[in-house]
C-alpha cells in the first residue's frame, strides 16, 4: 500500500480477512485524502492478528470490523509524525488475548490534528486501555475524538484499565489541545478513571456516560474544560462523577443523575494532594485541586454531591484544595445524601462560593452563605430533570461565567442565566443514546456475525464451518479438543453445555468460552482403629470422580472387624465406595473374645510407638494405645515446628490404635509425631525420604 497517491481510495472486499498486518502509509494532502476503505462498511472483517498501522498524512480508514482477534501491538496505529489521518465507521471489538493479564492497548493515536469518530469500541476484556492519546512527534496532539460508541468494559483488576487515555504522567506538563465529544459510553468500568486526563488544555464536552463504575479524571495537567456532560448511574453500584486533581480546570453545564458512588467517586471530588509549584511530571502524586471553577452544574438523586478534599494516604504531601469557586450549582436530593462535603482534615480553603442552590433533607457542610436551600422544581422530561417556568432557579444565577453561553442541551444562556446545568427551553444537545454514535452500518440486520471462541485452561476449538464470521442464520458446529493432560468440561458464555461437539446458531454475534479443566482425583483416606489392614481395589487411594472402590477389611490375628465409620457405614465387608468427593473412612477392629488371653487382661497404657516403615514413602503406619479414654490428638510437624498434618483429634476410648499417615504432600525430611491424650504426651521422630 506504499504506492498510494494523494485521492486514491484502496478498497478491502468484503469477508473475512486473517491475520492481516495492514501498513497504510502514503502523503496525501487536503482534500486529497488517501481512503482506505471497505466495500461494503461493516462487512470487511479482520480477524486473528490483524491490525492495521497509519503513518503518514491525510489518510482515512472507514468502515472496517477488527474483532475477535488480538495482537500485543493493538489494533490500530496512528503512528508518531501522522497528521490529519482519521478512522471511522470503524467497529475494534473483543480484541483480547487468550490471558486478561497480558496488556496492550487497543487503539493508539499519536502524531497531531488526528480524528478518531463514529468508531464502535467495545468488549475490551484485558489490562489495557481502549482508546490512549501518546503526545510524541512534533507536532503532536490536536486530536479530535468524537462520536464514538464506547461499551461494555468490565472491571478489571487494579489501575490501567481506561476507556480513553490522554497523555500519560510524563507528558503531563504538556498540552494536549484534544478535544473528546458527543462520546458515548456504556458500562464502560474498567476502573476508577473512564476517562484519565493526564496533560493540559484538553476539553471533555458533549459525551453521556451510562452506567459506568468510573468518573472522568482530571489526574494530571492542568486547564481543561468539562463542559456539557451527562452522567447517568441508573442506581449501579460505584457509579461516578467528576474527579478533579490539578489547576485552572473549569467544570461546567454538567449533569449528574442517580449515581451511587461517594468519595472520590462522588459526583463532584475536588482532590487534597500537593501543590502544583512542587510538581514534576511523572511524579505519580495528587495535585491538589486548585483555582477550579465548578459553575452551572445539576447534581440530583445522587450518593454525594461535591466533595471538597478527597484525597489519598498513598500521597507523601497532602494540602487541601484551595482557590476553588462553586457557583450556581443546583444540588437536589430525594435521600439523605450529603449535598456538599467538607473532608473532616483536608476541608478545601479559600473556597468561593455564590449562586448555589441546594435541596433535599442533608445539604452537608455548606458555608454561611452563597446558596440557598430551595426547591429548585425540576421535573423529569425525556431521561433527565429539567428547570420548569415556575423554578426559583430561573433567572436567578449570580457572578459573571462569561464562557457559560449556552446550556447543557445547547440553548443559547438568556440574559439572566437559570441556576444549574439547564436554561428553559429545550435544545439539540439531549442525553446521546447509540443511535446518536457509533459507525453507521451498526445496525445494519444483515451485518456479517462474529463468533468468538475464548479458551479457559488448555486446549482448541475446531469451528464447521470455520473462519469465525458467518451469515445471519449459519449453524455452526464447535469441537472442543482439550491439550494433553486435560478434559473438556463445558461450554460457557452463549453456549452453556457439557456436549462435545455441540453447535451454535449464530443469530447474534456470540462469545463462547471453552472450558478445559484438569482431571481431578479423589482421595481415600483410611483411618484404623485395633490392630489390622485395609485393602482398597483398585489400590492407590486416588481416584478420578465415578470411580468405584472395594474396601476389605483384614483383621490381624485374636481381632475381629467390627465396623465402619466415616464416610462408610454398617458393617458389610467388603463394602464399595464411590468416589464422588474426598472420602475418609474409619475402620475399627476390636479384640476377638475368644482369643482373649491373659496378657491382654492386662491393663492399657499410654504409648506412642515408632512408626514403621521408617523412613517412609509415601505411607507409613503410626501406632499407640491409650489407659483412659481422653481427647487425644496427634500432630505432625516439620523440622521447624509448623503443623503440617493432624491424623487425629477426637474422643478416644482406651484401646490400640493405628494410623495410616499418607506423607505424599510433604517433602523428603525429618517430621515429628507427637500425641497428646488426656494429660499424657509423647513425640517421636520419623522420615520423609522421596
Ligand atoms: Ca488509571
Ligand atoms: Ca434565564
Ligand atoms: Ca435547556
Amino acid at each position: 500500500m506504499t504506492n498510494a497517491q494523494p485521492g486514491d481510495t484502496l478498497t478491502m472486499t468484503a469477508g473475512t480477512w486473517t491475520d492481516q498486518q495492514i501498513y497504510f502509509n502514503g502523503s496525501g494532502a487536503e482534500g486529497d485524502t488517501i481512503l482506505l476503505r471497505a466495500e461494503i462498511p461493516g462487512y470487511v472483517v479482520l480477524n486473528g492478528s490483524s491490525r492495521i498501522s497509519i503513518n503518514g498524512s491525510y489518510l482515512k480508514v472507514d468502515g472496517l470490523r477488527i474483532t475477535g482477534g488480538y495482537h500485543l501491538q493493538g489494533a490500530i496505529d496512528i503512528e508518531s509524525g501522522s497528521h490529519h489521518c482519521r478512522v471511522t465507521n470503524t467497529e475494534v471489538s473483543e480484541f483480547n488475548p487468550p490471558d486478561a493479564a497480558t496488556r496492550y492497548h487497543w487503539i493508539n493515536l499519536k502524531g497531531s490534528h488526528n480524528r478518531l469518530d463514529n468508531c464502535f469500541i467495545s468488549g475490551m476484556r484485558h489490562s489495557g486501555v481502549s482508546v490512549l492519546v501518546t503526545l510524541t512527534g512534533n507536532p503532536y496532539g490536536y486530536h479530535r475524538i468524537d462520536h464514538n460508541y464506547f461499551a461494555d468494559k468490565p472491571v478489571g483488576d487494579g489501575n490501567g484499565y481506561e476507556s480513553l487515555k490522554v497523555a500519560a504522567g510524563a507528558y503531563s506538563d504538556l498540552e494536549g489541545n484534544i478535544i473528546a465529544e458527543y462520546n458515548y459510553f456504556y458500562r464502560c468500568s474498567g476502573e476508577i478513571e473512564i476517562i484519565s486526563n493526564k496533560c493540559l488544555n484538553n476539553i471533555y464536552r458533549y459525551n453521556t456516560f451510562v452506567e459506568c463504575q468510573g468518573t472522568l479524571t482530571l489526574r494530571q495537567g492542568t486547564n481543561c474544560v468539562v463542559e456539557g456532560n451527562y452522567f447517568f448511574g441508573n442506581g449501579v453500584a460505584l457509579t461516578g462523577g467528576i474527579r478533579i486533581t490539578h489547576r485552572g480546570h473549569k467544570i461546567y453545564n454538567n449533569y449528574f443523575q442517580d449515581l451511587t458512588g461517594d468519595g472520590q467517586r462522588s459526583a463532584i471530588a475536588l482532590y487534597a494532594g500537593m501543590d502544583d509549584k512542587d510538581y514534576v511530571p511523572d511524579d505519580g502524586g495528587h495535585v491538589r485541586a486548585d483555582s477550579i471553577l465548578i459553575a452551572h452544574n445539576t447534581i440530583v438523586n445522587c450518593a454525594e454531591g461535591i466533595y471538597s478534599g478527597a484525597w489519598d494516604a498513598d500521597d507523601p504531601i497532602i494540602l487541601p484544595p484551595k482557590d476553588n469557586t462553586l457557583a450556581n450549582n443546583i444540588v437536589t436530593m430525594n435521600n439523605n445524601a450529603m449535598g456538599y462535603k467538607r473532608d473532616a482534615l483536608y476541608p478545601g480553603v479559600n473556597e468561593f462560593w455564590e449562586g448555589n442552590m441546594f435541596n433535599g433533607p442533608n445539604p452537608g457542610d455548606v458555608p454561611d452563605s452563597g446558596y440557598v436551600a430551595d426547591d429548585p422544581e425540576l421535573i423529569l422530561k425525556d431521561g433527565w430533570y429539567q428547570i420548569t417556568g415556575s423554578s426559583p432557579a430561573l433567572d436567578a444565577s449570580s457572578g459573571d461565567y462569561k464562557m457559560v453561553i449556552e446550556d447543557i442541551d445547547g440553548i443559547q444562556r438568556d440574559q439572566f442565566k437559570d441556576i444549574g446545568a439547564d436554561e428553559l427551553g429545550s435544545g439539540p444537545r439531549q442525553p446521546l443514546d447509540p443511535e446518536d454514535v457509533g459507525p453507521a452500518w451498526l445496525d445494519d440486520p444483515d451485518l456479517p456475525l462474529v463468533l468468538n471462541i475464548n479458551i479457559s485452561g488448555s486446549g482448541e476449538v475446531l469451528t464447521d464451518p470455520a473462519g469465525g464470521v458467518y451469515k445471519k442464520g449459519t449453524g455452526v458446529k464447535l469441537t472442543a479438543i482439550p491439550a494433553e493432560g486435560y478434559l473438556f468440561s463445558r461450554w460457557e458464555g452463549d453456549l452453556n453445555s457439557p456436549a462435545n461437539p455441540d453447535s451454535v446458531q449464530m443469530d447474534a454475534n456470540k462469545q463462547v468460552t471453552a472450558v478445559f479443566t484438569l482431571p481431578v482425583l479423589h482421595t481415600l483416606n483410611t483411618w484404623l482403629t485395633g490392630s489390622g489392614r485395609v485393602e482398597l481395589d483398585p489400590a492407590g487411594g486416588k481416584y478420578s470422580p465415578g470411580t468405584n472402590v472395594v474396601i476389605r477389611a483384614v483383621p490381624d490375628s485374636g481381632w475381629i472387624f467390627q465396623g465402619w465409620s466415616g464416610s462408610l457405614a454398617g458393617s458389610d465387608n467388603p463394602e464399595t465406595l464411590l468416589m464422588d468427593e474426598n472420602k475418609l473412612v474409619v475402620v475399627t477392629f476390636v479384640r476377638d473374645p475368644s482369643s482373649i488371653a491373659s496378657d491382654h487382661f492386662l491393663p492399657m497404657r499410654f504409648d506412642l510407638k515408632q512408626n514403621y516403615p521408617n523412613p517412609f514413602n509415601p505411607v507409613t503406619t503410626i501406632s499407640f494405645s491409650l489407659e483412659a479414654a481422653a481427647s487425644t490428638r496427634l500432630t505432625i510437624y516439620d523440622a521447624l515446628g509448623n503443623i503440617v498434618a493432624e491424623p487425629v483429634n477426637d474422643y478416644l476410648k482406651t484401646g490400640e490404635y493405628q494410623i495410616n499417615f499418607n506423607a505424599v504432600y510433604l517433602a523428603s525430611g525429618v517430621y515429628f509425631y507427637q500425641l497428646i491424650s488426656g494429660a499424657k504426651r509423647a513425640i517421636r521422630k520419623m522420615v520423609v525420604m522421596r
